[in-house]
This record gives structure tokens, C-alpha cells and sequence, in this order.
């Protein structure tokens, strides 16, 4: 057998998921910024431990040299959304992209293992580029809610402490709970549309928000002190009134103020960094 290095042998794992964490990051942020609900809430993600793997290798009686060919979660990246319907969204969004192949799903939203656990598991193969150059690799993603994941998390932190003899009543609970994170997944779901109205609300108000202090900063560079007071409590109140319209007014009239000291700068053959 070939001498297995195992630094080397990980560090293109290590890259797969650090790409697919900010790929993924990356799509929430977008939604977000087009004052859009983003199906993902959260994106972790890990390469797992020797150890780890090769006490899976053992236990699946795979041999150390056929190890990258055979399993498939060594990249491992987890997908957090907030309601059921948006693991499926998410599913279709890794079903379009190019830059990652499927290779198998495991449906156990549907179709919940005997533990308790629920979760939706994709396989891709997934391209890297190294020193060595592109190699093709398996990762696996998880796609599951939030309640899901706080099952799992504690369910696997049981599992390393009694191995697989988890006590009876212990593991009486976890199928009660289990049950019970169906239910509440069920009725986050009833008031999925408010929620998301007023997160995606939330969102642009925090937007206008910034918006509007970066341009109160910029006209603090080219106006006088006491117009750039007379902006700043005209945004005080406004925003007291707790009205995103008329905040989105408030930001609309002060960009065209905005452009209206540019367009004189540049008139006046300054620049738009030019102290009056
Ligand atoms: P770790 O420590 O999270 O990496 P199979 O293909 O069925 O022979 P495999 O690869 O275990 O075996 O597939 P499966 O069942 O889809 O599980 C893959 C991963 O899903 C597991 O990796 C866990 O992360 C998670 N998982 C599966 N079943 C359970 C469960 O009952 N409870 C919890 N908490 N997690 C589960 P690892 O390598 O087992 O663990």
C-alpha cells in the first residue's frame, strides 16, 4: 500500500470546503441585498478527522487505499434554513449549478431514519485546483432546518459519549423530541409568509438605513455643518416614525441632493473628495 499522507491527502478537502462555504454564504448574501428571503439562513462546514475517517473506513470494511473513492463525507458542508419548504429550494439550487455534480441524494426530510434524525444529504463531486493541480473530490452537504439541526447536534453528541448503546430512555426521549421537532417545524410553516415578510422588511429598513447615513457622511464632506444638522434630524425623525415608505423617501431625496453637490463639483472642475 502507497504511504498515506495525510496532510496532503486532506488539503484539498479543506479547500472544497472553504469554496463551497463562501459559495453558499455568498447566494444568502445576494438574496438579502436584493431585499430578497434567502432559502439559506446559515453554512458551516468541516473536513473530518483521521480518526473519523478511518473509524468509518473499519466499520464499513473499506480498505485505506480505496478511502477517497469511497467516502464520500470526508468534505462535509451543512446547509441551515429556516423553514422545511426552503430545503427544497436549496436542493433545487444546487440541482442547477455546473460547478458541482450530484452524485446521490438521501432524502431523510421525508423520510426520517429510525434514530430520529432528519436531514437532507447531497453528494457532489466537486473540482479543486491545487499546487498538484485540479482533482475532482466527494463532499457531502446536509441541508436541514434549524430545529433539525439542534436534534442532530445533541443526538450526535450522545452518540460519541455512549457509542452505539445509547440508553433506552434516553433514546425514548430523542424519538419524543424528534416527534415534537415535526410539529414545531410543521407550525413554523403556518406562518412562514408572515415571518418572511417581516424579516425581508427588516432587511431593506437596515439597508435605507446605512444608505442613508453613508450619503449624510459624504454630504458631510461638501456642505456646511448646519445643512448636514438639519439632514441628520430630518433622519431622526423620520426613522422614529417607523415607516419604512417614508424612509425610503427620506433616502431617495437625499441621493438627489447627493447628486446635486456632484454634478456642481464637477462644474466647478473639483473633485467629489474636495473640502468647500
Ligand atoms: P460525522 O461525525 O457527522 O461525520 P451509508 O452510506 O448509509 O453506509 P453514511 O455515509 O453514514 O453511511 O451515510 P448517512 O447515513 O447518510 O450518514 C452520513 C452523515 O449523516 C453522518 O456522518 C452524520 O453526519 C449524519 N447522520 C446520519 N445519521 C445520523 C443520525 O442518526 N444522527 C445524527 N446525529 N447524524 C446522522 P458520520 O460519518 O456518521 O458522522
Amino acid at each position: 500500500m502507497k504511504i498515506q499522507l495525510w496532510r496532503e491527502i486532506l488539503s484539498p478537502y479543506d479547500l472544497a470546503v472553504k469554496e463551497l462555504i463562501i459559495k453558499f454564504e455568498h447566494l444568502m448574501h445576494e438574496y438579502r441585498e436584493q431585499g430578497l428571503y434567502s432559502p439559506i439562513e446559515q453554512v458551516t462546514g468541516r473536513v473530518k478527522t483521521v480518526s473519523s475517517i478511518l473509524d468509518k473506513a473499519q466499520k464499513k470494511g473499506v480498505a485505506a487505499d480505496e478511502i477517497e473513492e469511497r467516502i464520500t463525507d470526508i468534505a462535509g458542508v451543512r446547509i441551515i434554513c429556516q423553514f422545511v419548504e426552503d430545503i427544497q429550494k436549496v436542493v433545487e439550487i444546487i440541482r442547477e449549478r455546473t460547478d458541482m455534480e450530484i452524485v446521490s441524494e438521501r432524502d431523510y426530510v421525508s423520510h426520517m431514519k429510525e434514530s430520529g434524525y432528519r436531514s437532507y444529504h447531497i453528494i457532489v463531486l466537486y473540482e479543486v485546483h491545487t499546487v498538484n493541480g485540479a482533482k475532482k473530490l466527494h463532499a457531502e452537504i446536509q441541508i436541514r432546518t434549524l430545529a433539525m439541526n439542534f436534534w442532530s447536534t445533541i443526538e450526535h453528541s450522545l452518540q460519541y459519549k455512549y457509542k452505539e448503546n445509547i440508553p433506552d430512555h434516553i433514546s425514548q426521549k430523542l424519538t419524543n423530541v424528534a416527534n415534537a421537532i415535526i410539529s414545531l417545524d410543521n407550525e413554523m410553516s403556518s406562518v412562514r409568509s408572515e415571518i418572511m415578510d417581516a424579516q425581508i422588511s427588516s432587511h431593506i429598513r437596515s439597508g435605507l438605513v446605512s444608505d442613508i447615513l453613508t450619503t449624510i457622511q459624504n454630504l458631510y464632506r461638501v456642505t456646511t455643518k448646519r445643512e448636514v444638522q438639519k439632514i441628520q434630524d430630518e433622519f431622526y425623525r423620520i426613522y422614529e416614525l417607523d415607516d419604512i415608505d417614508q424612509l425610503r423617501r427620506f433616502a431617495r431625496e437625499l441621493d438627489v441632493i447627493a447628486e446635486g453637490y456632484r454634478v456642481q463639483s464637477v462644474e466647478q472642475g473639483g473633485s467629489e473628495d474636495t473640502c468647500p
